[in-house]
């Protein structure tokens, strides 16, 4: 350590040189710029150890006073020699570390793995197109409605079995899920007048959750409402859809049925695309079931309460609807045995639909 006391020019001239020797011994335990510089002007800077030492030139005789100065100033010098010394190193030492870094430039790129759209949305894709083309509109709606919407207004009285709560799921505020996405048929035709030709996809609920049935579920539906809509209208928009969704040699049968909301009211089926419906490939058809014939939806001619509630004039337009269930659409069209598959998100499913 200098010492402070030095009272002979020797005595600093001593002081100067552990100064700097000091200096080197503290300087290489130091590994950052930052450090050094602290170091530094400890021992150089204005309040530094080296000018606390000048201060103390003035005991001096002024004949050995050169002495020290020389002293003095190659203790500086070496201090700033030592600094630069060891900031090169350690800059040097960075690079080489860096330069060491084993990177394999000619390894290929990892990639980015693509996704493709869920079935169930590409089976909504689907229709949404093959709609589009016969001039039909895509419309959508809240999934949280009033009964009148979802119930009333489709001629469905309120001690229909259907408004139980066993079936239905209420919220607060009054409000249900709604059941059908027909309630965005009902908005779309309070919003303006007639015509009508949309289409309406989405998801709805039901309280409902077993091997056939979930709780929520992708449906769509189809209106068009006009002058002279008629019943063969319907059938030959049923039957450009399913050739164009199930391929070109698809029939349909219509089989009467009841909905409050249509009259008269049918159930569809498609051909089995699978069978052809001939024997004898039919009697054995797994889709079919030997029966030649799939159940795909509901339809009918709109019930003239629902114009009544909508506003619409029922002597002046008359209109078709129909609903499907999409899991049931992509269940047939991609032979998927069991409903639960479209919603445990299991990529080994999944990845079987790969994007087109
Ligand atoms: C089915 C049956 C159907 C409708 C839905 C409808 C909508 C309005 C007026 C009249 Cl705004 N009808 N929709 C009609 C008949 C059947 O769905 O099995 N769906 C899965």
């Amino acid at each position: 350590m200098a010492s402070e006391g030095a009272g002979t020019a020797q005595d600093l001239v001593r002081s100067f040189e552990a100064l700097a020797a000091e200096f080197q011994i503290e300087v290489a335990g130091l590994s950052s710029e930052d450090e050094i510089r602290f170091a530094q002007s400890r021992y150089l800077g204005k309040k530094g150890r080296a000018t606390e030492l000048m201060k103390l030139l003035g005991r001096i005789p002024q004949a050995d006073r050169p002495g020290v100065g020389v002293a003095a100033n190659q203790a500086r010098e070496a201090i700033e020699r030592l600094v630069e010394v060891r900031l090169t190193a350690l800059s040097q030492a960075a690079l080489t570390a860096e330069l060491g870094r084993s990177v394999d430039v000619t390894l290929p790129g990892r990639g980015v793995r693509k996704g493709s759209l869920h079935p169930l949305s590409r089976v909504r894709v689907e229709i949404e197109q093959i709609f589009h083309g016969m001039g039909f509109e895509v419309r959508t709606g809240p999934l949280i409605e009033t009964e009148w919407h979802n119930f009333d207004a489709l001629n469905t009285p309120a001690d229909h079995p259907a408004r139980d709560m066993q079936d239905t799921f209420f919220v607060e505020g009054g409000r249900i899920l709604r059941s059908h996405t027909s309630p965005v048929q009902i908005r779309t035709m309070l919003a303006g007048p007639p015509p009508v030709k949309i289409i309406a996809p989405g998801n709805v609920f039901r309280r409902d959750d077993d091997a056939t049935h979930t709780p929520m579920f992708p449906q769509c539906e189809c209106l068009h409402v006009d002058k002279n809509v008629s019943f063969e209208d319907l059938k030959a928009t049923l039957i450009t859809f399913v050739q164009r969704f199930f391929g070109p040699a698809t029939d349909i049968r219509l089989r009467p049925s009841f909905f409050p909301f249509t009259e008269p009211s049918a159930e569809v089926d498609a051909s089995c695309f699978l069978c052809q419906g001939k024997l004898p490939a039919r009697s054995t058809c797994r889709l079919c079931k030997g029966t030649g014939w799939i159940e795909i939806g509901g339809s009918g001619m709109v019930h003239p309460n629902v114009f009544k509630a909508v506003g619409y004039d029922k002597f002046d337009v008359t209109g078709f609807a129909f609903g499907m269930g999409l899991s049931r659409m992509a269940m047939l069209k991609y032979g998927v045995a069991d409903l639960r598959l479209f919603y445990e998100n299991d990529l080994r499913f999944l990845q079987q639909f790969p994007a087109g």
